[in-house]
């Protein structure tokens, strides 16, 4: 069915639009009150993410309550490890874990690689199902972690502040870690190109632990890995106008603003900056910019919610290829009128 709002496409595609669409990563989530009653009657989170009419009631909800101009389906970048049976859990009020982790070259040997529609088919019912129910009202976005960012959470168990166990590795026994590496390159571009064909019609790959590397590191360990799995996507061909079919391609490395350049040479869309980047020293329409207001924005009042939005505008507005988005995910605590403070002062004050 045909798009009654492609701004974000658009703008991902570098085209002119009638103003700046927004979104904002995590935009489903714990700060929405129905989030919280809906996460409540499912009991546990991954109940939430394996059950298609609950993943897709909860990519609806923040486009019912907000102007939004793209949702994105309900899930968890630790799905593949999850599927490839390192047995995903949520304790009260702490972060993700899994029962085993990764440890040494045997145990990555031992990991296969998922098969998306059998093994991960409730992500691609929930797209079905979710793509159904938006009957069109805007676009629905896909995702994956990167390689590196979901390796960080497979060989350190669960979140990290250091990070030092995947270190060990990358310093002591970098071969074991480039096929780890390498088996999720391979993963990620299977599950994305399954989601690509149940519906997906942009891709965003989250690489939220890549600004941890050093510059070395982060071509070897995960710009080359995320580079790969461009090449193997299903895009469809990009052209001189506004392609309704082509499938863009946004990578964010939180942390990776230094290193604009070099992610434009991975062949993606699309580039997400985090707000440590002044978005006006960014190349201009080359590639899209998804960006970066700080999220704790959000805890101001109206003035300072406008004049930081308006901030943003200023450095790259001009432009086409704007997806205006926070630098990182929306806080769980951010109070529910900022949010549509921000979406209305975006799309007023960049009308064209
Ligand atoms: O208690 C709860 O209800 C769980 C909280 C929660 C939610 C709402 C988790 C656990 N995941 C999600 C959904 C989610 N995760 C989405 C849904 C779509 C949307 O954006 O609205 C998406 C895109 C993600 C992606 C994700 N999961 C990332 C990448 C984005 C980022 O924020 O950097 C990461 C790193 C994760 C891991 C994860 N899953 C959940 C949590 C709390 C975390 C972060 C843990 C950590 O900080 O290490």
């Amino acid at each position: 069915m045909p798009l009654k709002n492609d701004r974000y496409l658009r703008a991902l595609q570098c085209q002119p639009v009638d103003c700046t669409p927004i979104w904002m990563m995590r935009q489903a989530g714990r700060y929405l009150p129905e989030y919280r009653h809906l996460r409540a009657q499912a009991g546990d989170f991954m109940t939430m993410c394996k059950t298609p009419e609950l993943a897709c009631e909860a990519t609806l909800q923040p486009i019912r309550r907000y102007d939004l101009d793209a949702a994105i389906i309900f899930s968890d970048i630790l799905t593949i490890p999850d599927a490839m049976g390192l047995g995903l859990y949520f304790e009260q009020g702490e972060g993700p874990k899994f029962k085993k982790s990764i440890n040494d070259i045997s145990d990555i040997k031992q990991l296969a690689i998922p098969d998306p529609e059998s093994e991960l088919g409730y992500v691609m019912d929930a797209i079905r199902l979710t793509k159904r129910e938006l009957n069109g009202k805007v676009p629905l976005i896909g995702f994956s972690g990167s390689p590196w960012t979901l390796a960080t959470y497979m060989i350190e168990g669960g979140s990290s502040k250091t990070f030092t166990k995947i270190k060990k590795m990358l310093y002591s026994d970098p071969l074991s870690l480039h096929l780890l590496l390498d088996k999720l390159s391979d993963s990620i571009a299977l599950y994305l190109n399954a989601q690509i064909q149940a519906g997906a019609q942009s891709i965003m790959i989250f690489d939220s632990w890549g600004g941890v590397l050093s510059h070395t590191s982060y071509n070897e360990f995960s710009l080359y890995y995320m580079t790969k799995i461009i090449s193997l996507l299903n895009r469809g061909k990009k052209q001189n106008t506004f392609t309704p079919d082509y499938v863009p391609v946004t990578l964010f490395t939180k942390g990776g603003g230094l290193w604009f350049e070099k992610i434009m040479s991975s062949g993606c869309d699309a580039i997400g900056v985090d707000w440590t980047v002044d978005l006006s020293s960014l190349p201009k329409e080359k590639v899209a910019i998804q960006g970066n207001l700080d999220p704790t924005v959000l805890y101001g009042n109206r003035h300072t919610i406008e004049e930081s939005a308006n901030q943003v505008l200023k450095e790259y507005g001009h432009y086409n290829g704007h997806i205006f988005n926070l630098g990182h995910g929306i806080n769980q605590d951010t109070p529910l009128e900022s949010v549509d403070i921000l979406i209305n002062v975006v799309h007023q004050r960049s009308k064209r």
